[in-house]
């Protein structure tokens, strides 16, 4: 058996770990899994009900930063994590920035700037202050020469290109002003948005996305 991606293809968490697998050239199937329902299909294997999640010749793993490290160490192909102990824990450092100090804070917003909802204005201010102190941490860590850790591509890429349009676009459409506008974040998503990888990524993303608003808005 191959191991199989699960989830949908609009969640940046989802497109991390897709990302990763096709950059490491690792065959693998995808099953679809919406979230939003107790059902035992999700909740069986992804004990939170998120995705994404793998289901492995030796059983289900929940959570990405678990499924990634999974996948490098089952998988040693076209490394992702640099095998120096220090630069590996670089990377690591700038997907938790990425993610629990960018990413999670910007989610906040992500009811009223995508799905047509709305956010307190204490919301928003808190998450403001969040979201710049988070910004300013994550500009002392990273590169972008031409990778966001250094020369090579890795995890981190794969956490940043999924995460880092959310955070610009949230940022700017709840604040009218992208927080991470004093970073080269667009031309390094552009330069990226050539890989092969992503752009397969990118088309299932909108492909998905456009079912998913699409279920939403005949509920
Ligand atoms: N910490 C989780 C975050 C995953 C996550 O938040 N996934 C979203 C989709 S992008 C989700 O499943 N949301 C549904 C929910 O939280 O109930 C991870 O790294 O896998």
């Amino acid at each position: 058996m191959s191991i199989k991606l699960c989830g949908f293809s609009a969640s940046n968490y989802y497109n991390k770990i897709k990302l990763q697998l096709l950059e490491k050239g690792v065959a693998f199937e995808e099953e679809l899994v919406w979230t939003g329902t107790a059902h035992a299909t999700l909740m069986d294997r992804s004990p939170m009900g998120k995705v994404p999640f793998l289901d492995t010749r030796d059983g289900p793993i929940s959570e990405s930063i678990a499924c990634a490290e999974y996948i490098e160490a089952a998988y040693p192909q076209n490394k992702l994590l640099p095998a120096d102990s220090y630069a590996a824990a670089k990377v690591r450092e700038l997907i938790v920035y990425s993610e629990l100090h960018l990413e999670l804070v910007a989610r906040q917003l992500y009811p009223e700037a995508f799905f047509g909802g709305k956010v307190s204005d204490g919301t928003k201010e808190r998450t403001y202050k969040l979201l710049v102190k988070g910004i300013v941490a994550f500009a002392t860590l990273v590169k972008f020469e031409p990778f966001i850790a250094g020369p090579q591509f890795t995890l981190a890429d794969c956490a940043a290109i999924v995460h880092l349009p959310l955070v610009a676009s949230a940022s700017k459409i709840i604040y009218g002003e992208d927080l991470l506008a004093a970073l080269p974040v667009q031309d390094y998503l552009r330069a990226m948005g050539e890989r092969a990888t992503v752009r397969t990524v990118n088309a299932d993303r909108k492909a998905n996305t456009e079912i998913m608003l699409g279920a939403r808005s005949t509920k």
